[in-house]
């Protein structure tokens, strides 16, 4: 009886434990997944914008893939030259119009970044965005990002993990408000 009776405490502790396990992971589902905005350190960033929903409002943002392969250089185009990694390379949007940028890493083996360069009007970084099937080492399950540009000019990004990814961003200011130079 004695054994039966230890094993089923120990049933009861490992339920628990599973109950508590459940419990913090659900409270990082939310701190890290569904309020980003809200960081640990209680810091906010810039990096999801309120008040831009691109699901509903698909025509204020432009979407940009992170391809399949971009882990790996030129496997994408077999026989080419040319880097790649996010597709399309290379977008131009205009402030207040579609000024908002999607990018989801659809690569199947590796995780990826779109991360600002040095020289750029304002600074932009997604963090590890997980692959399909390829988790970032602290993955949050996340792997889209957004990023609302407000600050016309290039931008040259790339991925943190993979030299050979680069893309840019052209950012022109609302028709009929220029930015001054002055
Ligand atoms: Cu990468």
């Amino acid at each position: 009886m004695s054994a039966m009776s230890s094993t089923s405490t120990a049933a009861v502790g490992a339920v628990v434990a599973i109950l508590i396990l459940g419990a913090v992971a659900s409270i990082g589902y939310y701190q890290f997944v569904v309020a980003p905005a809200e960081t640990a350190t209680g810091a906010t960033t810039a990096t999801t914008p309120a008040g831009v929903d691109c699901i509903t409002s698909p025509s204020s943002c432009v979407n940009v893939t992170i391809i399949n392969g971009a882990g790996t250089p030129y496997s994408g185009y077999p026989g080419t030259t040319t880097l790649f990694g996010y597709s399309p390379t290379t977008i131009t949007v205009v402030i207040g119009v579609n000024n908002t940028v999607v990018w989801t890493n659809e690569d199947t083996t590796a995780f990826h970044t779109a991360t600002s360069l040095a020289g750029d009007p304002a600074s932009f970084d997604s963090g590890c965005l997980d692959g399909v099937g390829v988790p970032c080492p602290s993955s949050t399950g996340v792997s889209t990002f957004q990023y609302t540009f407000t600050v016309a000019g290039t931008y040259n990004y790339h991925c943190s993990f993979h030299a050979w990814m680069t893309g840019v961003v052209i950012v022109k200011a609302a028709s009929g408000s220029q930015a001054s130079t002055s």
